[in-house]
């Protein structure tokens, strides 16, 4: 979203992070994780250093400024973005490798709890404006983007909804223009790939069935 948000043309290779390949154990040893960026033959690893390190690179390409300007604004982007990471991603994440329905229902209950509190942020972040970083899309509407079609997968694999207009009108209203955007429209992954992908991890790890 990052590099077609700067206008910047890319290869991009899909990577079965269940069977790992040499070219992701070459690039990420530490983490063994995806997203990779290669850029000038170098690795840059972690989604969040990769968006910002993009910014910089690209800051006089076509697209506009990724992270905020003012330092407070950018401190602040930073800091729900950090939450995010540390609190949203593994909550949900938690509810695929559950292994009872106990722990999958507190993991639920824990991820509604951090997008009521997103839900908050935005209101701030905002300041009344279409999305977290104002007028157009920024850094942090990326790192809360990206989880989006992950709670649609979950929507359809356990009933669970976590952005909802009863609930968090910001954040659903959010969502629709956030999909719409020239950032994500015709990036994110289907919901079906999610779910599909989700489906092996679970066989893999022997989670508890998929139940409502
Ligand atoms: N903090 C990392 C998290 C990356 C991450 O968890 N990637 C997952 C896929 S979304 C992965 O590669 N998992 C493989 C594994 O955990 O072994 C980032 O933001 O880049």
């Amino acid at each position: 979203m990052a590099l077609r948000m700067k206008g910047v043309s890319y290869e991009y290779i899909e990577q079965d992070v269940l069977d790992k390949g040499e070219l992701l154990l070459k690039y990420n040893p530490v983490h063994k994780k995806v997203p990779v960026l290669i850029h000038n033959g170098v690795p840059l690893c972690e989604s969040q250093i990769i968006v910002q390190y993009i910014d910089e690179v690209w800051a006089g390409a076509n697209g506009a400024s990724i992270l905020p300007a003012d330092p407070y604004e950018r401190a602040t982007a930073r800091f729900w973005a950090a939450y995010v990471d540390d609190k949203l991603f593994p909550a949900w994440l938690g509810i695929l490798k559950a292994t009872s329905q106990d722990e999958r229902t507190e993991k639920v209950n824990k991820t509604l709890a951090v997008v009521a509190q997103l839900e908050l942020a935005l209101a701030q972040c905002s300041n009344g404006k279409a999305f977290f970083a104002g007028d157009s899309v920024g850094f942090l509407d990326l790192v809360v983007g990206c989880n989006l079609f992950w709670f649609e997968a979950l929507r359809r694999m356990f009933g669970v909804v976590f952005v909802e207009e009863g609930k968090t009108p910001l954040l659903a209203a959010w969502a629709e223009r956030f999909g719409e955007s020239g950032a994500a429209r015709d990036v994110v992954p289907d919901a079906d790939r999610a779910v599909e992908f989700a489906k092996k991890l679970m066989a893999r790890r022997g989670s508890a069935p998929a139940a409502n």
